[in-house]
Parts: C-alpha cells; structure tokens; sequence
C-alpha cells in the first residue's frame, strides 16, 4: 500500500514552487519531516556549525541576491540560536525565511517538560521578525505562504517567521500546493509626485540621500542627480547607488559635521529608502538636524514618519517614484548647475578630512590596496570592526550591493558566514570579507562549511588583538552619544 505524503513535505514543496533554492540549518528530531526526501528536492540544503551561521547564511544571501533563502530550524534553541541574525536580517531590510518547529499542539503553553520547550516561541520570534505565523492548519499554509512571498516581492522585504508544531509537520496530507500570485510594488501617488517635482524645481540648495531602499533604482537615481545637479549622500547600505567616483557624489558621509551643516542649511533634501537612522552617524557620534524641506520616498508606510518629520511623504517602491519623478521634471524645463554643484562637493568633502577618526589614515592604506585588487563587481561584507568602521565610509562602490555591513542590529560575527551565503547564492562573483580578530572568532567554525561548500573566500582579519573599536571609546573623554538626536 502506497504511503502518503507527509505534511512537512508538502510545506517543502510550496517553498520550491515560490522559488526558494536553498535552505541553511543544522537538522533535529524534530525537523525530519522537513527533511524527508529533501535530495529529491531543488532545494540545495547547506548544514552549517551553528544555527546563528545558518541564520547569517540567509541574511548573505538575501542581500546578495534579492531573494531569500529558508533556515530550518528546530524548536526552541534552534530558533533562540539564528534569532540574531533575524534581527539583522529585519534592521537591514533583508528578505529571509525563518522556519522553527514546536512541540505539538496539545504541549504548546503547557510547560509540559518537552524536549527543547520554550514558554512562547512565537513571542520571542516575534520581537525580531516582521511577519511571524503559528500554523496549526495544514489547508492555511497555501495562504501563510502565499502572503509572506507576496510582502517580499511588494513590500519592504524583511524576516518571515513560520512556526510549525511536529504533530503537525507528521500529519499525512492531502493539500495541494498553489502558488498564489504576488501584489505588485505600490506605485506613487501622481499628485504628491507633482509637488515633489515642483518643490525640486523651485528649491535652491537640494541635496538627496540615498538608502539601500534606492539600491534597485540606480538607473533612475543616476538619471536623477544628473538632471538636479545637486549633491548626492548615501547611507553606507545605499552605496552605490551613485557610484562613488561621481563627481556630485559625497558618498557615506553622514557622520561629518561638514555634511550636517550642509543638510541642515539645504532647503529641500529629498530622501529615498532610508529611515535616516542615527546608525549612520555613528563613526563620530555626531547627529544633524533637516530643516522644513523634506520630501520622504519609502516603501514602508512606517519609515515616513520616522526620526524627521516630512513635508512631503511618498509611499512607494523607489524604482517607481523615481521614474515617476524623472518623467515630471524632463515635461516642463529645468536649469540645474552642475558646475557649481561639483564644485561645492569637492568642497564639502574637503572638509570632512579633519573628521575621520583617529587611526583612519591607516584604516584606508589597507581599504586602498583591497579596493584595488578585488574584481570590480567583488561583494564585500564587512564585520564591526575598526577596519569596517572606516570601510562603511571610505569603501568604494560602483554599483549597488556590493558592499555590506551590520548597520542596524549591529552584531559581531555576521561577515564572514553573510559572505558564505552570498558565494552560494551568486556562484562565480568574487566574495571577500573583513573581521576583526574579536568578529572573526564570533563564527570562525563556519570555516568548516566553506570548506565543505568548495568555496574560495579571501578573509582579511584586523587583528589588533582585542575588541579595538571599543577600546577607542574608553580613551574618548566623553560618553559616545548613542541615543539619537535630542
Ligand atoms: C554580539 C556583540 N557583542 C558585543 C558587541 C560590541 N562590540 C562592537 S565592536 C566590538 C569589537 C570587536 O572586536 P574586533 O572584531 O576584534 O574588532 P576591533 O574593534 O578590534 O577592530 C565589540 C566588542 C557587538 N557589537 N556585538
Ligand atoms: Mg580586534
């Protein structure tokens, strides 16, 4: 007698059909059933030395390649082990896909002693995910999955959390994958692009700031800041957007009070896909204020009202707003000058010189000959380390998505697993990472996945022999400013 399917395969099978092509997760009792068949499958799954790798694995690979990829995951410590790097991968808008099972349903909040129990796993995912579901229905998968790859394709993208109890995962099963179609990206509203286009033309000081929200409108943002002819600063996730070599580009130079006085004298500064967090200041601790002209493109309704009041606010994907945008200026004519506006960038990054940290002339001798021997489209992931600190502002980018670092959640040990998952998901690009000697010992184990992976990974350690970066803090007179701007 033919058995039948169980359900655990099935999920598997809905995750394949939405396009999903590899998973990162150490296997356990309770996980088998998600395994079950798995080298039939064309889901490639990677085993790494830790489930916090497994997590840092998926958050590579998303930002690498846009799309996400799965951790499985067993209950309790498997989830509580890979929850920091879901927390990474939700400050750093990465598209991932946490799956954890549970105990059975009839042991959920029951403290009955299971094996692997937590008092509430939903909870705990909950703080750090942006979506989390609880499936306790085998015919409610289709929809769960369908809205959590719906969010990735339309909204900001982010970590999804799905919990599975193993009665359920066993359970044999007659549902059916369907594939259920994505929303598309909301598109701006013509009017508020209207205005966003008349305020550009009448403002006499513009700048814009570009965040990694921007990193998949470079082609309209290039288009954009030639036709304006204003200066341009991106967030250290939204390098490249402009390639640093632009002559109207400041690049990541949000930390500098040289930057700070321009955007707080500008009178209209246009911001794209960023929440103009205070991370972004860190390297000097210094903060800065925007006057009344700011017009905020986002995809995520949040952010637009989030650390600066706007004056005008466009909920939209980028790519979208922007073309939008260009198409209004180009209709009626427009005098930029671009002269004055290089002039005034080289100017302005003149200034900044005086601000680098302490140790920076140093930092960027290294930064200087690693730009210069990797591969023009190399992806370098960077970990919280002195060097990385100085790269998120020095390091060159010609193009977006090629350089990250742990802005937001802001953990150790995140690069070199990130540049793992990054190798696996773009097979042939060039990866290379830079630790610190503290970072690097974060995951060092994760080596042995490499390794096992066949993949080539140049790593560049800061060995100063010590936690370095806060080491500096200790000798500054003051207390660093970490509470944002008051
Ligand atoms: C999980 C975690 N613990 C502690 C910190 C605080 N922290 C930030 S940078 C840093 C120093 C890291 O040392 P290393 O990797 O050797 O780099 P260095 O600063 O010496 O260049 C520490 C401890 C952190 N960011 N994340
Ligand atoms: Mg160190």
């Amino acid at each position: 007698m033919a058995t039948m399917k169980k359900f655990g395969q099935t999920f598997m099978e809905i995750l394949e059909l939405y396009g999903i092509t590899h998973s990162f997760g150490i296997p356990g009792a309770h996980t088998i059933e998600l395994f079950r068949g798995h080298k039939d499958r064309g889901i490639q799954h990677v085993t790494p030395r830790h489930e916090q790798g497994a997590g840092f694995m998926a958050y590579g690979y998303g930002l690498a390649t846009g799309r996400p990829a799965a951790c499985l995951l067993i209950t309790g410590p498997g989830l509580v082990n890979a929850a920091t790097a879901m927390g990474e991968c939700r400050s750093e808008s990465v598209p991932s896909l946490f799956v954890a099972t549970n105990n059975a349903v009839k042991d959920l909040g029951m403290d009955h002693g299971r094996l692997h129990q937590a008092k509430s796993q939903i909870a705990i995912a909950n703080e750090l995910s942006d979506s989390c579901h609880l499936l306790l229905e085998q015919s409610n998968v289709n929809s769960v999955l369908g809205g959590v790859f719906s969010r990735f394709n339309a909204g900001r993208p982010g970590p999804a959390y799905i919990e599975i109890p193993i009665d359920l995962l066993s359970q044999e099963t007659e549902t059916e994958p369907v594939f259920w179609p994505a929303a598309s990206p909301p598109a701006p509203d013509e009017h508020a692009i209207r205005n966003a286009a008349s305020a550009i033309r009448n403002a006499r000081q513009p700048v814009i700031i570009f965040g990694g929200g921007a990193r998949g409108a470079a082609v309209e943002a290039l288009e954009l800041v030639s036709l304006i002819g204003c200066p341009v600063v991106t967030t250290t996730a939204g390098k490249g957007v402009i390639p640093s070599s632009h002559p109207l580009n400041l690049g990541a130079t949000l930390p500098f009070s040289a930057i700070h006085q321009y955007l707080e004298e500008a009178d209209l500064v246009l911001a794209v896909g960023t929440e103009l967090s205070d991370t972004d200041t860190l390297y000097t601790f210094n903060h800065y204020s925007i006057g009344d002209g700011l017009i905020r493109i986002d995809i995520d309704i949040a952010q637009l009202s989030r650390n600066f009041c706007p004056q005008l606010a466009i909920l939209s994907d980028a790519k979208l707003a922007l073309s939008s945008l260009l198409a209004e200026i180009r209709s009626k004519d427009f005098e930029s000058n671009i002269p004055t506006a290089k002039a005034l960038v080289e100017s302005l990054k003149t200034k900044t010189t005086a601000e680098w940290i302490p140790g920076a002339t140093k930092h960027k001798r290294v930064i200087d000959i690693i730009s210069e021997v990797v591969a023009a489209d190399a992806i370098i992931f960077t970990d919280e380390c002195q060097l990385g600190y100085t790269a998120n502002q020095y390091y060159p980018s010609e193009k977006p998505g090629c350089y990250f670092h742990p802005m937001g959640y802001g953990t150790l040990g995140v690069a070199l697993p990130a540049a793992i998952g990054a190798s696996i998901g773009c097979p042939g690009r060039q990866v290379i990472t830079i630790v610190g000697d503290g970072s690097f010992l974060f995951s060092v184990q994760e080596l042995v996945t490499a390794v096992e992976m066949g993949i080539t990974l140049p790593i560049i350690v800061w060995n100063n022999k010590g936690y370095g970066a806060i080491a500096d803090m200790m000798d500054e007179v003051e207390q660093p400013h970490l509470s944002g701007p008051s």
